[in-house]
């Protein structure tokens, strides 16, 4: 069965996909772009693909395409359950489940190119004032997480325990979410801590925005 990716270099929701796909070992026959900076997300053909006009989408063989990186990481994870990437139990699963939300569902969606154009185009914010409502919403969501994995017992060498999980893979996408808005994260050590332990495991590395085709040579 052929698996192919809609990707961007750039797609933090695709990040977060790409982690799990090679944290499960699982190369994509095809990788088509769609260039999010030239609009081809509104292109007809992707339209007939994903109506929302976002990326990722995922198909796997026959079936039809798959949206929303959570429930595409959790199709994944069901479909391949080698390595897990939600715990056992259901106390577990919801402390993940509960961090992984904080940065796909309250903080992503708020900087998405979607959401700046429409700052910019139909509200006629300035730039400097796009930027800082990105960084704020960064910056809430990273503290937030900083708050919950340096005070609660759950957290390991990783958000949950010492096993990577869902919860891992949005961290590790929101910290590059601030490398691109240049958010200092000092101030986040456990966030810090753990996205620096993510970084060495080959899957994590190679999922890397910056290590895309059409990336940037330089952040
Ligand atoms: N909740 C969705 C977010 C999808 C999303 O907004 N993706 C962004 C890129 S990270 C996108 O394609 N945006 C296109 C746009 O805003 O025009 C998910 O997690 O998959």
């Amino acid at each position: 069965m052929s698996i192919k990716l809609y990707s961007f270099w750039r797609s933090l929701a695709t990040h977060r996909v790409r982690i799990a796909l090679a944290l499960k070992g699982v190369t994509p026959d095809e990788v088509v772009t769609i260039d999010l900076t030239k609009g081809d997300q509104h292109g007809a053909a992707y339209d007939a693909v994903n109506p929302m006009h976002a990326l990722p989408t995922l198909v796997d063989g026959d079936g039809p395409p798959l949206v929303q990186s959570l429930a595409i990481i959790e199709y994944l994870d069901e479909t391949r359950p080698d390595p897990p990437l939600l715990p056992a139990d259901p106390r577990g699963r919801a402390r993940v489940r509960s961090l992984a939300l904080m940065v796909a569902a309250d903080a992503h969606p708020l900087m998405v190119p979607r959401v700046r154009e429409y700052l910019e185009r139909e509200l006629g914010v300035p730039e400097a004032a796009r930027t800082a409502w990105c960084r704020h919403w960064i910056a809430t969501a990273l503290g937030a997480l900083e708050r919950r994995l340096s005070g609660e017992a759950g957290t390991g060498r990783f958000c949950h325990g010492d096993a990577v999980s869902l919860a891992d893979i949005c961290l590790v996408s929101q910290v590059a979410g601030a490398g691109f808005f240049s958010v200092d994260t000092t101030p986040y050590p456990s966030v810090r801590r753990i996205a620096e332990a993510c970084s060495a495991i080959e899957a994590f590395a190679t999922a890397h925005p910056l290590r895309q085709p059409g990336a940037p040579t330089t952040a």
